[in-house]
């Protein structure tokens, strides 16, 4: 175990949907005062995706980026990693331009192509809030999340030029190979930051083996990394726990959970962040401020970023 542990939020997402939760954050105030309050509760970096304001449908505005960025730096140091997975049926120009423009500290980067499917819950709604997403959820089921090894090689170029580190996003065990292949031909440069995705339909399950072995299998291929787990559903917590176990990170946040505990709609990011740091101290690790996340993590600083 390490006595840090790098808390992430993933804020908002795009694979839920207004309709799922009263507490999603849509509009850009709501999804920076979230930030903030995760913050607060002890996150060192927030995992940031935008919404159309008027209708909560994932977007690539950077307009509406630009509000979220500069209204959470206005008010504290946190890490924001921007997204480049996007949303689905977005195009990988879309998913790339705001970390082009806004240069982020950090920013997901997808390590493979996956079925990315979120049509599961469908039959759990009668009544949508809005039009658009019984048509998202259900348009999933035919989607590959694209990232082949050409737009890889696209986003290593952009994250070589804007100097931001790239958070791996790992959703099943062929992606560390992807990654080992990137860094032996030189596109990615070590050390990396490896999360581990768990729970996408399309993906690795979360179990204790399934973790073991994905920390395992990378170790072999990659030699040492930094490492963090995010899990869509219940078993967010337990896992995040064993990752405290295992000497990882953790992330939290409704964009993958939007529970608190079972049966219990978490009201707002900072409550799972709570109950993590909660759960953390009793385990003898503290959270990491944010300057501890950019020590930790090799980040180039929070006066680099375009915003
Ligand atoms: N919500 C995760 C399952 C990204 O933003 O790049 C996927 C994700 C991808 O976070
Ligand atoms: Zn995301």
């Amino acid at each position: 175990m390490k006595d840090k542990v790098i808390i992430t939020a993933a804020i908002t997402g795009s694979i839920h949907t207004p309709t799922m939760s009263a507490h999603l954050p849509i509009t850009p105030q709501e999804i920076a005062d979230e930030a903030v309050l995760a913050y607060k509760a002890g996150a060192a970096v927030c995992h940031v995706h935008a919404r159309n304001p008027e209708n909560g449908m994932p977007s690539s505005d950077l307009n509406v980026f630009k509000e979220i960025v500069t209204s959470i730096k206005s008010r504290c140091n946190i890490v924001i990693c921007i997204t480049t997975g996007g949303g689905v049926g977005m195009t990988v120009e879309q998913r790339t331009e705001p970390v082009k423009f806004f240069k982020p500290e950090l920013a997901s980067f997808n390590a493979g192509s996956t079925n990315f499917n979120l049509f599961p819950v469908l039959p759990r709604y009668k009544e949508w809030r809005f039009e658009w997403e019984k048509g998202y959820l259900t348009m999933s089921e035919d989607w590959i999340f694209p990232n082949t090894f050409k737009s890889m090689k696209g986003f290593c170029a952009v994250f070589d030029e804007t100097r931001t580190k790239p958070e791996l996003e790992i959703y099943d065990a062929g992606m560390v190979n992807n990654i080992a292949f990137l860094i032996q031909v030189g596109y990615i440069k070590k050390p990396v930051y490896l999360q581990f995705v768990m729970g996408v339909l399309g993906g690795i399950t979360p179990s204790p083996e399934n973790l073991l072995f994905l920390v395992d299998y990378a170790r072999r291929q990659i030699g040492d990394f930094v490492f963090s787990v995010c899990v869509a559903g219940r078993a967010q917590f337990p896992t995040c726990t064993q990752s405290l176990l295992i000497g990882g990170n953790c992330r939290v946040g409704l964009e993958d959970n939007l529970y608190l505990e079972r049966g219990v709609m978490a009201k707002s990011n900072a409550e799972q962040v709570a109950k993590l740091a909660r759960i953390a101290k009793e385990l003898g690790v503290e959270p990491a401020t944010p300057d501890e996340a950019r020590t930790i993590l090799g980040l180039k600083g929070i006066d680099n970023v375009n915003y």
